[in-house]
Order: C-alpha cells, then sequence, then structure tokens
C-alpha cells in the first residue's frame, strides 16, 4: 500500500472522529487500516488521536460541548476491542511492574488505558489504579505491588501540580529512590517535567513505553 493511501485512511479515521461520524462508522476504517497491516501504534496516534485533538480544538472555540467530548470520549472506548487483538506482543519474559493511574481531580483515562495495553502487551505487568488517584493511593500502591515504575496520566492543566505532590509523598515515604516516575497526558510538557523532577515526560505512549524498557534494560 502507498504511504498516499496509508495517509487518506489515516485521515478518513480522524475526520471521522473530529466529526462525530458515530461507533460503526469509526469502527469499519479503524477495521479497514488493521486490515491494510497499518501498525495499532500509527492508527491510535495519527488517526484517533488526531481526531480526538480537533474534537477538543473545537470544544475550545466553542463550537462543541461537554456532550461532544463524552461522545468522542464513548467512540474510543469503544474500539478498545477491535485494537487490543492487534496489538503487537513481545515473547520477552515479564519486563517489571508498571504501576499506572490518572492524578487526583482528572478523570481522563483513555490515553492511560492506552499505554497501558501496549505496556502489558510488552509484557510489563500493569497495576492501574484508574482515574482520580489521590498521593496516598499511589505510595501506598508503590510501597505494596513494589513497582519499577510509576506512570502518571494528566490531562488537565488544572490537575499537574498533583505530580508534584505525589512526588513530594514518595520521597516523604522513602520510596521516591526505588521507583522510576514517568508522566504522560495532554497537558505534560518536557519542560515540566524538568521543572517537576520526574524521570521522564513522554510525549506519546510510544515513546513512554520505549523509556520503560529502556529503564528496565538498564537495571
Ligand atoms: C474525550 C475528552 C474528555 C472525556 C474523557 C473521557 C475518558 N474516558 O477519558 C470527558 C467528557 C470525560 C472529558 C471531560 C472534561 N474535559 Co476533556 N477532553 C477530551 C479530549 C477531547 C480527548 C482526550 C483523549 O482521550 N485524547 C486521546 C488520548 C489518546 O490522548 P492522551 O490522553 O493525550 O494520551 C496519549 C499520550 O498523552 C499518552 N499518555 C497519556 N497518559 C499517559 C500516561 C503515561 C504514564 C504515559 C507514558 C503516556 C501517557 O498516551 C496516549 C497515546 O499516545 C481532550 C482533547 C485533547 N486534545 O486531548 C479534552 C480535554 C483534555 N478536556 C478538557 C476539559 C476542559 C475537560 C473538562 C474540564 C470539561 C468540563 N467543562 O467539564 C472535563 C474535566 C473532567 C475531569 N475532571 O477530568 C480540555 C483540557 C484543557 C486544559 N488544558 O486543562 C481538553 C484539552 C479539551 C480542550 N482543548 O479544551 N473530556
Amino acid at each position: 500500500m502507498s504511504d498516499a493511501a496509508i495517509s487518506g485512511i489515516l485521515q478518513e479515521i480522524s475526520r471521522s472522529i473530529s466529526d462525530l461520524q458515530g461507533i460503526p462508522q469509526v469502527k469499519k476504517l479503524v477495521d479497514k487500516a488493521l486490515k491494510q497491516k497499518i501498525a495499532v501504534e500509527e492508527i491510535v496516534e495519527k488517526g484517533l488521536k488526531r481526531g480526538l485533538d480537533e474534537v477538543g480544538s473545537r470544544y475550545e472555540k466553542g463550537e462543541y460541548f461537554l456532550s461532544e467530548l463524552l461522545y468522542a470520549g464513548e467512540i474510543m472506548t469503544s474500539l478498545f476491542d477491535v485494537l487490543k487483538p492487534h496489538m503487537k506482543q513481545d515473547v520477552i519474559d515479564r519486563k517489571g511492574t508498571i504501576l499506572l493511574g490518572t492524578v487526583k481531580g482528572d478523570m481522563h483515562n483513555i490515553g492511560k488505558n492506552i499505554f497501558g495495553m501496549m505496556a502489558q502487551f510488552s509484557g510489563f505487568r500493569v497495576c492501574d489504579l484508574g482515574v482520580d488517584v489521590d498521593s496516598k493511593t499511589f505510595v501506598e500502591e508503590a510501597k505494596r505491588t513494589g513497582a519499577d515504575i510509576l506512570g502518571m496520566s494528566t490531562l488537565l492543566t488544572s490537575t499537574l501540580p498533583e505530580v508534584k505532590v505525589v512526588l513530594d509523598r514518595l520521597k516523604e515515604a522513602g520510596v521516591r529512590g526505588s521507583i522510576k516516575v514517568i508522566i504522560g497526558g495532554n497537558a505534560v510538557t518536557k519542560q515540566f517535567g524538568e521543572e517537576v523532577g520526574v524521570d521522564a515526560a513522554a510525549l506519546d505512549a510510544v515513546e513512554g513505553l520505549e523509556i520503560c524498557k529502556r529503564w528496565m534494560a538498564e537495571k
């Protein structure tokens, strides 16, 4: 398949999400892309995520409302079962444990779930704490599971300060030195990651996974 044809399908997927063309239509297009052997990561990043970004900007401009955000989220969640069987699976032994959650005050879970799914398929054990996770829970679960990596997701700028709260609690509990911390989500930038003192800030799930794999290989 030519590059132009691939980018054509990915654009169609992106548009079907941004125009909220409905679950059956989006599923049909994703199926078409999978049949053409386009990698799940590419479908997510260059198709689905771009569509959701456009939904976000239409919301910002006042063209879409909360109901449209909700519906876009519903479409995405309905696609998980379609994408899951096509994820690349590593046959290597268990790589380590990732504790995962969306920070307190934030209910977004699509990106976190995508990262979690990819990590699982790459051989990581993933303990997903869900959304709206407070710092106390992150610390308790870090101790209980003995996780190698803590992954936090945050899509809202208003919840970014929570990352610092969790880092401080980890330090107070004496576990910061034994766990790597990575953050991701729409609100995250490399600069914020450096300022706040996490070990890494990932701009997408693929980059995040590469970083986690590297950490485990270095251990
Ligand atoms: C769908 C959606 C919703 C849905 C979420 C449904 C769900 N189940 O998650 C609902 C309707 C619930 C929602 C609610 C709200 N939302 Co909203 N939402 C979105 C939207 C359109 C898409 C988010 C999404 O899923 N993106 C796709 C995924 C795949 O991308 P991602 O999360 O960034 O994840 C990728 C990477 O970042 C990475 N990643 C993510 N997490 C992690 C974690 C780790 C460890 C790693 C390594 C990687 C990683 O992996 C993913 C794949 O690469 C965004 C727009 C946008 N551009 O993101 C707005 C957006 C995030 N929402 C926004 C807002 C304002 C809200 C509300 C406040 C609206 C309101 N008035 O109530 C509420 C907040 C509720 C709350 N307390 O959380 C704003 C945030 C603005 C800001 N800067 O703070 C955005 C940016 C829209 C906008 N442009 O204005 N929303």
